[in-house]
């Protein structure tokens, strides 16, 4: 060990002689005495290594002028981890996190206490599920297998590794994917470190090229800018002036407002935004209409695409701030704290889901002057729907409606969702298709229509169906159907795969989609403000 080449292995073995001297000294010393319980003797010893290792490591790099490079070394320089080795059984009993191989102490933390809110992360290497935001609430796996992860998923998971870093003690090390029994690195960490690296390098690039636009809301519109302020002269430009304009991340699947130079501007990742001249600093960005859903099934669906969207813009713009794309599904409400608003229109003939949405975590996102109800429901009768509640809600639907629609700037077309089998989504939902119709015959009617499936609870359901079809046929411009049957098959397929964890990165990303948590906010790790809890979602706020 002595003469190993590398400094890591030299400054240990260098450590552990002095400390065998020292431990023999100590020994010699206390024993006699029964100064030292044999079970608290490794517990005591410990920060003393960790200190002559220390020393040592300083005097090496003072000597050698080199600084330890590889594995754990350089890691407890700058972490202070314990040189604990900790297999299965010791993660579980002393109910200790493993991310990475690495172990943490959490046993203080109320989160992770029996009955805490996380204390399923205790005990076990968990990674993959912390990379796929995955809790592990509904699918009930956890697993350390990091195989099939994107770039991203793996930058996300040494982001959380050093979150645990900066509020937890690191005790040492678990064994096996991630660390030898020698604590150093295993390949496979090796491995992940070098594609989540790759990811950020390429991601620093393309941010450097595409930094984001500002956004504010002006006269209720949403008006992206570049350049740091508003209202700059378009004919005095500078040669680091940068224009706004849509772009379209590949490398993460996303699109957004964009700043890029003049002579990016041709770039095939980048759009001019509708009705904005190529030249202008800033656009106002042109909202499409809201969605309108309608019984039950429309609004249960309705709720986890705002709850999924948040998630979405929480985990693409870090700050949270209001920028264009969350300006297409929500809108800012003027006055003190421009609470966000979803930009959709709730009907329903019974308040059981609309009002459990009105008292759920997304409750301060919708608008209480776009809500239609009624008490009884349809009875998943088509005819009730259609007809007495389609009669008796006319005037509110269509004040509604037009609210909503005058609050966009491009009304191209109204989208639907509702359900075929209920009474009010059948029922209702054609009667409102008919409304917009006679209302808006220019503006194009888009439907997604959720089809029940062969064992559907619903009696009545085929009739509701065969009745809806019909006004669908008369009245939709665009009919999307969903089998209800295949919609449960790929939820429980996803959710399967999700349970072994090794399966695909695709259905892994699916997986998180269909449970809406493909964006865990990491609220403590950014914000700088308290959180709630280190796993959850930042309450609700605006223009952050
Ligand atoms: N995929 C999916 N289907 C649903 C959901 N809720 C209800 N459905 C389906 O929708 C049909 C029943 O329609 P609902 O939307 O519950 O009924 P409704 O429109 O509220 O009408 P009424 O209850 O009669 O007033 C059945 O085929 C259900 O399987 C849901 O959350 N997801
Ligand atoms: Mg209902």
């Amino acid at each position: 060990f002595l003469l190993q080449p590398e400094s890591t292995m030299r400054t240990s073995a260098w450590c552990l002689l002095l400390f065998g001297a020292l431990l023999c000294g100590l020994v010699a010393v206390l024993l006699p005495t029964g100064g030292l319980g044999s079970a608290g003797l490794t517990r005591r010893l410990l920060p003393a290594y960790l200190r002559v290792h220390r020393l040592v490591a300083e005097f090496s790099r003072q000597l050698f002028g080199r600084s330890n490079k590889e594995g754990f070394a350089e890691k407890n320089a700058q972490n202070s981890c314990l040189y604990f080795l900790f297999d299965d059984t010791q993660l579980q009993r002393n109910r200790h996190l493993s991310i990475l191989g690495t172990v943490f102490d959490v046993s203080e933390s109320a989160f992770y206490k029996p009955g805490g809110e996380y204390e399923q992360f205790t005990g076990r290497d968990a990674s993959r599920n912390f990379a796929t935001s995955d809790t592990g609430a509904e699918s009930g796996s956890f697993s350390d297998n990091l195989d099939g992860l994107s770039g991203a998923q793996l930058a996300d998971l040494f982001e959380w590794q050093r979150f645990y870093f900066s509020k937890y003690k690191c005790v040492g090390y678990s064994r096996g994917r991630f660390y030898h029994p020698s604590l150093l690195e295993t390949d496979y960490l090796r491995g992940m470190k070098a594609a989540a690296d790759a990811h950020l390098a390429r991601k620093s690039q393309l941010a450097e090229n595409f930094p984001p636009c500002d956004a504010t809301t002006i006269d209720g519109k949403t008006v992206v800018y570049c350049n740091g302020a508003l209202n700059l002269d378009p004919n005095n430009v500078m040669p680091n002036t940068r224009y706004p304009r849509i772009f379209y991340n590949k490398f993460d699947a996303t699109s957004g407002c964009a700043c890029v130079l003049r002579d990016m501007r041709s770039d095939g990742r980048v759009a001019v935004y509708e009705a904005c001249s190529p030249d202008a600093l800033q656009c106002t960005v042109l909202r499409p209409p809201p969605p309108l859903q309608v019984g039950q099934c429309g609004n249960q669906i309705g709720s986890r695409f705002w709850d999924l969207a948040l998630r979405e813009h929480a985990s693409v713009s870090r700050r949270g701030d209001f920028d264009d794309s969350l300006g297409t599904f929500f809108r800012q409400q003027p006055g003190e704290g421009q609470a966000l608003k979803a930009r959709a229109v709730l009907v329903d003939m019974e308040e059981g889901v609309v009002g459990e949405l009105l008292k759920g975590r997304l409750r301060g996102v919708f608008d209480h002057s776009a809500l239609i109800t009624d008490v009884s429901g349809s009875g998943n009768n088509w005819a009730v729907g259609h007809c007495e509640y389609g009669l008796r809600h006319r005037e509110a639907l269509s004040e509604s409606i037009r609210r909503c629609a005058e609050q966009c700037d491009c009304l191209q077309c109204f989208f639907l969702l509702h359900s075929m089998g209920g009474g009010t989504g059948s029922g209702l939902g054609t009667a409102i298709l008919q409304l917009l119709r006679d209302q808006y015959p220019e503006v194009y009617r888009f439907v997604t229509a959720v089809y029940p499936s062969e064992d559907d609870d619903v009696i009545t359901s085929p009739y509701n169906s065969v009745l809806a079809m019909r006004c669908l046929t008369d009245y939709a411009d665009c009919v999307m159907p969903i089998d209800n049957a295949c919609l449960a098959g790929i939820a429980q397929r996803v959710q399967d795969s999700g349970r072994t964890a090794a399966g695909s990165s695709a259905a892994a990303a699916g997986a998180a989609a269909v449970k809406g948590r493909q964006a865990i906010r990491r609220d403590e790790q950014h914000s700088g403000q308290p959180a709630a809890e280190p796993h959850g979602f930042r309450p609700l706020s605006p223009a952050r």
